[in-house]
């Protein structure tokens, strides 16, 4: 997201004009089905500087703006209020020395308190909704490997201090088999303090999405919320969430993420209307909404904001439902991926994913991971994806594949290992098709499921092919014949049905052969951008120099050296949807 430098001075939460109930209250112009439970009629809370006797209607309250490091004992301290924070530059040297630690500036990062106050960046409405009394209570899971200490803590006394006492039941820490011996005793002793936290130790290193697991096994909450440990929860952050669960539990909030900076530390709040989406091949992004859809819903800053993916790391989730879900794919390793699979599931198998603007939680995000991946970094995240794909996409799945990770597809699929229990998984769920989530979630995805169709025209011999029997030959193009549409698909198959073409052997010779999406002959370059081969089919297995031609009669096909300016080796799809 586009990054505003926050307002440094606003930091009071005592906003005082009269709002009207907002966002978590009021019925949710953007959300796609009825909620089950708004059985009480909520209206504006009235006026009070006292948040806990807020609420007036029984059952419902204003949301506690609790912080207890409002007014902090150090308030000239580094990095205080979430301001920015300078190192003289005598310090570079120290700063660059210990960057990498955690790949950000962890010096700077010592020397800010633990619990520091932060502004309160909710849109101003927040402060004044109402929230029900009796919302279900949360485990807070962090999990982390090699975690920076002074970043760790400080996360944790976030959830601490701004966490309505009774709705937090506890906060766990799984370590991820880290190696630093300052998160070994330093830490049990340290958090022995806190009654409510609890550190589970792994026995060896499984990954964010094993260690969240592993987290949620032993969590005695009713809702499940998973951080990153280098977070900063801010003002009222938790009941705006929990609020959304308590209304339909099939509903998985997320908070607004902000930027803590990873140089100077500095709190920062982000674009209003960002959701989280993807793009091929499966690669995370912010998109604003589109300016139609916030006008056509009237929404409001502070609105839930639907997302067809979500980031990954800070979200809150039923328990019970989360492994109604069946909870991650434990298959996947390390880092990545775990945010398409449980989005796609939670969206396709019947919940929603949403932003609630009223819960802020800042983000230290870094260049680059700060611990070792037991494998290959870009293979592991690949083969994550690749398991979400196969079993989530569909015949979408070529788009995933056909942007970048054929290399998989030649290994054979069984290198991403067994996912005999996700599909059943999704069976059992009788999940929505990707079609469906495409259309109804993220309608302004571009997906067209194969780069040209249509009829194949080739400009030397003026004519198209058609497939007779088995064969191809020429014939007068006419776009009322299925015998003359092809497909030119992201696997790069120039295909009808099941029949693909082909090169014969490493020769000239040219053949038709069953499809089959793991054989690399099968690949034909064609409309590679602005190149002077737009218009070539190149068969790459056999040579990057060799091109499907026509006979000059239109009676036969081989494959010869491309030669920019031969028309019979130019071949045109009636319609392109991308190249
Ligand atoms: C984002 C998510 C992150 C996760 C990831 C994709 C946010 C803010 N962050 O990347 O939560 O969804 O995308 O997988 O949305 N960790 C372990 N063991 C490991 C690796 C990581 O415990 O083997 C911990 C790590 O210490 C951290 C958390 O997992 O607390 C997330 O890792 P990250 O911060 O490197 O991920 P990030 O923010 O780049
Ligand atoms: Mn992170």
């Amino acid at each position: 997201p586009s990054i505003i430098e926050a307002d440094k001075n606003v930091v009071s939460n005592n906003k005082t004009e009269e709002k009207h109930v907002s966002a978590t209250t009021k019925s949710d112009p953007n959300a796609a089905k009825e909620t089950p439970k708004p059985a009480i009629k909520l209206q504006a809370a009235e006026h009070s500087k006292d948040n806990s006797t807020a609420g007036r209607k029984p059952g419902v309250h204003k949301v506690i703006s609790l912080d207890v490091t409002d007014t902090p004992r150090d308030a000239n301290a580094v990095g205080q209020f979430g301001q920015a924070a300078l190192v003289a530059s005598s310090e570079d040297a120290e700063v660059r020395k210990r960057w990498d630690e955690g790949h950000f500036n962890v010096y700077l990062s010592e020397k800010i308190p633990v619990d520091r106050a932060i502004p309160d960046t909710r849109p101003e409405m927040c402060a004044q909704n109402l929230v029900h009394d009796d919302l279900p209570s949360t485990s807070v899971i962090f999990c982390f490997v090699d975690e920076v200490w002074s970043t760790l803590l400080r996360s944790v006394h976030s959830v601490l201090n701004r966490s309505p006492p009774h709705l937090l039941k506890e906060i766990i820490l799984v370590d991820d088999f880290s190696t630093k011996d300052i998160l070994k005793e330093p830490l049990d002793k340290y958090m022995s303090k806190f009654p409510k936290v609890r550190i589970i130790r792994l026995k060896e290193r499984e990954g964010l999405i094993r260690a969240r697991l592993a987290g949620a096994a032993v969590a005695k909450g009713e809702v499940l919320t998973f951080l990153d440990s280098h977070v900063e929860c801010n003002v009222g952050w938790l009941e705006p969430l929990l609020e959304r669960i308590y209304q339909d539990r099939k509903k998985v909030p997320c908070p607004v993420i902000e930027v803590i900076s990873d140089k100077d530390m500095s709190y920062m709040l982000v674009d209003n209307f960002q959701r989280g989406i993807f793009k091929w091949p499966l690669v995370f992004g912010w998109s604003a909404l589109p300016d139609e859809y916030i006008k056509k819903h009237n929404m409001t800053i502070s609105d839930p904001i639907r997302c067809p993916v979500m980031a990954g790391g800070l979200f809150s989730i039923d328990k019970k439902y989360f492994y109604e879900l069946g909870a991650y794919d434990p298959g996947l390793d390390v880092w990545g991926g775990e945010n398409m699979e449980i989005s796609f599931k939670i969206w396709m198998c019947g919940g929603e994913i949403e932003i609630i603007p009223c819960s802020r939680v800042g983000h230290i995000f870094r260049g680059q991971n700060p611990y070792k991946f037991p494998k290959d970094r870009q293979k592991t995240v690949e083969r994550n994806l690749a398991r979400v794909a196969e079993v989530w996409l569909d015949e979408y799945k070529d788009l995933f594949y056909g942007h970048g990770y054929h290399h998989l597809l030649d290994k054979k699929v069984t290198d991403i290992g067994n996912l005999t229990e996700q599909i059943e998984l999704r069976k059992r769920l009788k999940c929505n098709s990707f079609k469906w989530y495409l259309e109804n979630v993220y309608p302004d995805m571009n997906a067209p499921l194969v780069k040209a169709e249509g009829l194949i025209f080739n400009r030397g011999v003026r004519k198209c092919l058609a497939l007779q029997k088995d064969r191809l030959l020429f014939e007068t193009c006419d776009l009322s014949k299925q015998s003359q549409h092809f497909n030119y698909t992201w696997m790069r198959h120039v295909r009808q049905q099941d029949i693909c073409f082909a090169p014969q052997g490493k020769g000239n010779g040219f053949a038709l052969q069953l499809c089959d999406n793991t054989k690399a002959e099968l690949r034909w370059f064609h409309k590679s951008s602005n190149s002077a081969l737009a218009e070539h089919l190149i068969a790459e297995y056999v040579s990057h120099h060799m091109c499907l031609e026509a006979g000059a009669q239109g009676d036969t096909l081989r494959i010869g050296p491309c030669e920019p300016s031969n028309a019979f080796q130019k071949w045109q799809f009636t319609h392109y949807h991308a190249q």
